[in-house]
């Protein structure tokens, strides 16, 4: 193996195509693989020809000959079901109308040809992207028979990229879209881009920051729009529509006018006039993603409006073009005052939307973040998902690390998504989870999926940290179907982005799903979050946000901790849930450990499930957290000799940080408490 080819996982991720060294498999790949016909003519075509001309040659050594007719031999035939006679009966048995525009088919035949089908161009690329996924991950292609549709009609990533080229809690350099106020000039990073979003089967992207500033606001405008055009089309290529963070200010802003109130009718001719604008250089433009009335960014509030209204409005002017609005419900008050103990964070999205549900037209989603608070490590599943009955829904997460170690730690965070969305809501009885709420078909809705703010820059392998590639993989598989394990999705990952090892596959995957329980362990205990230093959220700051504008978190004094959100005693939120999730959270007893703090306020002395008090709960995980971390050192250490030195170096420098980290993470912590609480730890541990 050459080692440009060893190393093609640091730059191409997933797709870095290595050649299969095991030569009876690479030989029973062959016998398929060596003929290729592509029936017909696309630009989507043709991007599922290049690929998988290139996968090919590169795992297998040799490229496929194309050829018109299955003549000579085993042939892989690709494309939608009327384009060859040689698919009619795999139509016939395939639903294809269930299949829908994005579902396929790959059938092995009795004599060997390789059948890669679907109703549109667009399923045939997904198809080509699962079929080369097999051979990076060593799957038999004998007698396949594999029927895809994915569970999500919006599998949606979200950029915080700003045009001078910074991202907002971006952790892996600057934006790959953006420099100096400008489009970058290089747009080839964007196709590479595009390619990896697609083979993992995202179909939306926003490239601008939902907090939109004043040169992002033009690029809505003609100023911007043929760039914005030409990245369009990058990304159409590979059947991904593109959707632009717009300002809800911008008739003023941009349009000098002297109000943006959505029920003023020059208000919507002037928006009305700017979406036209759009169409005409972006025909598929997917529409407009919008923070309004949150954390200081304008909205419908400013002129007595609610949310419906000013959602709508956008929405009626795009709707002539099949686009959509998505309007985030990250809406809060962050000018609070401490002594005011009424008012919730954490119920402030279902205060907001609840009654609204019903309002918004047929092309607005409400993207509800999967926590009520922002994304901390912990938290309860936000009780919008599943409130709501009658809105499109969309469920939004955080690939980026904010608050899960900002890709300097290693943090798995498939686990965490997945307990979102296995959660039971109970919206309409038992099994409502918020996988089918979110998809929409809860309730029969027509649109919904999931959005995800993305963790990728310009940092050469993407991520910033090699292992952190894996959670933008594991979000896209998660977004098509929510229903793959945490490790099917990091096992997938691993072997398509390292040499095939079964000892480099278990060290790594074990790494992989231990690191989201160790992060948890020595950072904010038991649900309560936050304790990060302000503004960068880096780093342990036990009071970092309290008694902040911004909320209070734990309420930790000399007697006990923890947030009373009882619908009994404190702040009514348990009672957005429904039942019996509600009864649940309310009661002290039922309530589970990991979310104690988060619902009730108790003494140290408390004694959770586990058996353990609340304070040696606290010491035990945060000592414990730190020698789990240690022990991810050792693990990768162990396979030094099975990773290329680049990979190898760039991931233990990490590493070892991670240690450390956590190490002032459990001194801080700890700290704290014991002053706090005047408990000592059970065994003696040094706590300072
Ligand atoms: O998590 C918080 C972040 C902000 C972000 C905001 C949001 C884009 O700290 O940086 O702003 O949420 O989701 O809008």
């Amino acid at each position: 193996m050459n080692q440009q080819n060893i190393e093609s996982g640091y730059e191409c991720c997933w797709l870095g195509y290595e050649y299969i060294d095991n030569g009876h498999l690479r030989e029973s790949y062959k016998k398929h693989c060596s003929r290729l016909d592509i029936t017909g003519k696309s630009t989507l075509l043709e991007s599922a020809r290049r690929e998988l001309k290139l996968a090919l040659a590169a795992l297998l050594g040799q490229p496929p000959l194309e050829r018109e007719i299955l003549d000579i031999g085993p042939t892989i035939v690709v494309g939608t079901f009327g384009s060859s006679r040689v698919f009619d009966s795999l139509a016939k048995e395939s639903d294809i109308a269930e299949l829908g525009v994005e579902g396929y088919v790959i059938h092995t035949s009795d004599e060997g040809n390789i059948f890669i089908a679907a109703a549109t161009d667009k399923g045939v690329l997904y198809a080509v992207f699962h079929f080369i996924r097999l051979l990076q991950t060593g799957e038999s292609i004998e007698g396949l028979r594999i029927r895809e549709i994915p569970k999500n009609s919006l599998r949606m990533i979200n950029h915080w990229d700003n045009m001078d080229g910074s991202i907002e809690r971006g952790y892996a350099g600057n934006s790959i879209f953006f420099s100096e106020n400008r489009f970058v000039d290089d747009l080839s990073r964007i196709e590479s881009y595009a390619r990896l979003l697609a083979s993992g089967g995202i179909n939306a992207v926003a490239i601008n920051n939902v907090n939109v500033h004043r040169e992002e606001s033009k690029l809505i405008t003609t100023l911007f729009l043929s760039e914005v055009a030409k990245v369009a089309s990058i990304f159409r290529a590979y059947g991904i529509r593109l959707y632009l963070s717009v300002n809800f200010a911008s008739p003023i802003e941009i349009g000098g006018m002297g109000t943006a109130d959505p029920l003023e009718p020059s208000v919507s001719r002037w928006w009305e006039a700017i979406v036209n604008e759009i169409y005409r250089f972006i025909p598929d433009f997917g529409g407009f993603l919008v923070k309004a009335d949150s954390e200081f960014r304008p909205g419908p509030f400013t002129y007595g409006r609610n949310h419906a209204e000013g959602a709508n409005m956008l929405a009626d002017a795009l709707e002539p073009y099949g686009g959509e609005v998505i309007w985030r419900c990250f809406v809060y008050n962050c000018l609070q005052d401490w002594r005011d103990r009424s008012t919730d964070r954490a119920r402030a999205a279902y205060d907001h939307f609840m009654p609204l549900d019903g309002m918004f037209r047929d092309n607005v989603l409400l993207q509800i973040k999967n926590g009520p608070m922002d994304f901390q490590v912990r938290e309860p599943v936000s009780p919008l998902l599943g409130g709501m009955a009658r809105t499109n829904q969309l469920l939004e997460l955080q690939i980026t690390q904010e608050y899960t170690g900002q890709q300097r730690h290693l943090c798995y965070l498939v686990p965490q998504w997945k307990e979102v969305l296995d959660f039971d809501t109970y919206a309409q009885g038992e099994h409502s989870t918020v996988a089918e709420v979110a998809s929409g078909r809860l309730c029969g809705r027509k649109r919904g999926g999931l959005a995800a703010v993305i963790n990728v820059g310009d940092h050469a392998n993407w991520t910033g940290h090699v292992l952190a590639q894996a959670n933008w993989y594991g979000y896209a598989r998660l977004a098509w179907n929510p229903r793959l394990s945490s490790e099917q999705i990091a096992r997938e990952w691993v072997l398509m982005t390292f040499r095939h090892d079964m000892e480099l596959e278990r060290v790594i995957l074990k790494m992989l799903l231990s690191s989201y329980p160790i992060y948890e362990e020595y950072t904010a205990p038991l649900g309560v979050g936050w304790m990060v230093n302000p503004d960068h959220h880096y780093g342990p700051n036990i009071d970092g946000y309290e008694y902040s504008k911004w909320g209070t978190y734990h309420y930790a004094d000399c007697h006990g901790i923890g947030v009373d959100r009882t619908v009994g005693t404190g702040t009514g939120y348990t009672g957005q849930y429904h039942s019996p999730q509600s009864e649940l959270y309310e009661s002290l007893e039922l309530c589970p450990d990991e979310l104690l703090l988060f619902f009730h306020h108790v003494p140290y002395s408390h004694v959770l499930k586990s058996g353990k008090t609340v304070i040696q709960h606290i010491y035990d995980s945060h000592f414990r957290g730190v020698e789990r971390a240690e022990s991810l050192v050792q693990l990768w250490d162990s396979i030094e000799d099975k990773i290329d030195s680049k990979r190898f170096v760039q991931v233990k420098e990490r590493l070892i940080h991670q240690v450390e980290h956590a190490g002032e993470w459990r001194d801080n912590v700890n700290t704290y408490f014991y002053r706090k609480s005047g408990i000592a730890d059970d065994h003696g541990r040094l706590i300072y």
